[in-house]
C-alpha cells in the first residue's frame, strides 16, 4: 500500500510579492508533477495536509485550471483543510470556500475529523483532522492525539497545525512532537509550518512535514529549501521517502533579493524582521481568541472583561466572516 503526501499549495492566481516567476503556472506545473509521481509510483491515494487553496475564496478561474489536472488524478485525493482554505479558522464554513467546492463535486474527498480505510495488501487507515482556532493550546492537543487502533494494521493521522520538532519563540502557539507522542497513529502528517522539520521517529511512529511545496518567503532559508514530496509505502514495516519536485527551480532563480540586497546589512536585518512579523500577523490577527487568553492570564484583565471581550468577538466574527 502506497500514499503520497505533501502540503500547503497555496494555489493563487497572482503571484507573491516575494515571486519572480509565474507563481500560477508554477503551481500547476507542480501538481502536475505530483500526480504524475503518484502514477509512477502506482500510489493508492493523494494525501494533502491543507492549505490547498491561498484564500477560502480564489478565483474561479484559478479553480477551473486546478480542477482540469484532478479530473485527470491517477487516485483518490485526500485532504484536510488549512487555515487558508477557511473562513475564520472555522471548519463549518467549508461549503462557502472553493475547496469545498471541490469536495461537494467529488474532485477530492475531505476528511473533517474522520476516518477512511484503505484496503489492499494491507488495512490503513487514514484520520483527517482540520485546522482549528486554538488547536496548539496546551488544553487542545487532544486534537493531535489518536487514541486507540481497530482492524487496521497501520494508522495514519493527517493534521493542520503547528507541529515542531523543537520549541519556537513562546508567543506563538506551537505542538511540539514529544508533546504527542503517545498517539497511536504509526505516522502523523502534517503542514502548516511551511518550512518542514526532519522527520522525527519516536518508538517506531513518525511524524512527518516535508514543509510547503511552495516558496512564497524571500528568506535565506526558503531560498536554500528543495520543495518536496513523501511517499509512504506500508508492508511489512514502513518506508517513507522524500522525493525532491523537479519543477521547483533553484530559488534564486524564482525568489527576488534584490529588494533585501541593495540595503546595507543592517537594513536587511531589520527587513527580515519585518518579513517574519508579516508572516505572524496572521497568526496574530486570527488568533484573537488566543490573545485574549494569554493577555487575561498575565493577570492585568478582569474575568467579566475578558468575557465581555470574547462574546464581541465571535459576534463580529459571526457577522463579518473575520
Ligand atoms: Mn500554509
Amino acid at each position: 500500500m502506497k500514499i503520497l503526501y505533501f502540503t500547503d499549495s497555496h494555489i493563487r492566481g497572482n503571484a507573491p510579492k516575494s515571486r519572480l516567476d509565474d507563481y500560477f503556472e508554477t503551481c500547476l506545473k507542480k501538481h502536475q508533477e505530483i500526480l504524475d509521481l503518484a502514477r509512477d509510483h502506482h500510489v493508492d491515494a493523494i494525501l494533502h495536509g491543507g492549505d490547498l487553496f491561498d484564500r477560502p475564496d480564489v478565483s474561479i478561474a484559478v479553480v477551473s485550471a486546478f480542477s482540469k489536472l484532478l479530473v485527470d488524478s491517477p487516485c483518490p485525493f485526500y485532504i484536510v483543510s488549512g487555515n487558508h482554505d477557511i473562513y475564520g479558522h472555522n471548519p463549518e464554513t467549508i461549503n462557502r470556500t472553493m475547496l469545498g467546492l471541490l469536495n461537494n463535486i467529488g474532485l477530492v474527498h475531505l476528511m473533517n475529523d474522520e476516518s477512511i480505510l484503505l484496503e489492499g495488501d494491507c488495512k490503513v487507515k487514514i484520520h483527517g483532522t482540520p485546522y482549528q482556532y486554538g488547536m496548539d493550546q496546551e488544553e487542545n492537543r487532544s486534537r493531535y492525539i489518536l487514541k486507540e487502533k481497530g482492524e487496521e494494521d497501520y494508522l495514519v493521522h493527517v493534521i493542520h497545525g503547528f507541529l515542531m520538532d523543537k520549541p519556537i519563540h513562546e508567543s506563538i502557539a506551537h505542538t511540539l512532537v514529544t508533546d504527542i507522542q503517545e498517539t497511536s497513529a504509526d505516522v502523523t502528517l502534517t503542514g502548516h509550518y511551511h518550512t518542514g522539520f526532519k522527520t522525527q521517529e519516536i518508538d517506531g511512529k513518525y511524524f512527518i512535514n516535508p514543509g510547503s511545496i511552495v516558496r512564497i518567503a524571500n528568506n535565506l532559508s526558503e531560498i536554500k529549501r528543495r520543495p518536496k514530496v513523501i511517499l509512504l509505502e506500508f508492508g511489512e514495516n514502513i518506508q517513507v521517502q522524500e522525493i525532491y519536485l523537479k519543477s521547483a527551480l533553484p530559488g534564486e532563480e524564482v525568489l527576488d533579493r534584490s529588494e533585501i540586497e541593495q540595503h546595507q546589512f543592517k537594513k536587511a536585518k531589520l527587513y527580515e524582521f519585518q518579513e517574519l512579523i508579516d508572516a505572524s500577523a496572521n497568526f496574530a490577527k486570527s488568533d484573537v481568541f488566543e490573545l485574549i487568553g494569554e493577555i487575561s492570564a498575565m493577570g492585568k484583565v478582569d474575568d467579566a472583561i475578558k468575557k465581555e471581550a470574547i462574546r464581541r468577538l465571535a459576534q463580529v466574527q459571526e457577522e463579518e466572516d473575520l
